[in-house]
């Protein structure tokens, strides 16, 4: 499964703060550009990743993340970055095995 965390924000959101956080990481992800405009958080091939419409969202192997508070620590704990910096944490560790 790939290890590109699939990112969907819009530049008008809080979205952004999840985009500085996975620059920060420097994890590897990928952006897909929602437009409140044209409705696309509303329509169905989003709403089948998050059912609220609900911006940001990501996904990573398969697992759906959203809200932001959520986001930010999912990349945070599990980024190579950070674990590199907090390599002695055993929540780093278990996640550095999965
Ligand atoms: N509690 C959520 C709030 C998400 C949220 O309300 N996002 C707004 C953008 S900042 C949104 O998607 N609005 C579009 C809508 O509700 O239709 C979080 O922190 O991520």
């Amino acid at each position: 499964m790939s290890e590109e965390i699939v990112f969907f924000p819009n530049p008008a959101s809080r979205a952004r703060m999840v985009h500085w956080m996975l620059e920060e990481t420097g994890a590897p992800y990928r952006i897909e550009l929602l437009s409140f405009d044209k409705g696309e958080n509303k329509k169905p091939a989003f709403l089948a990743v998050n059912p609220m419409g609900k911006l940001p969202a990501i996904v990573h192997r398969g697992t759906v993340i959203t809200e932001c508070g959520a986001i930010i620590r999912a990349t945070s704990v599990c980024s190579r970055s950070v674990l590199h910096i907090n390599a002695s944490t055993s929540r780093a560790t278990s996640c550095q095995h999965s």
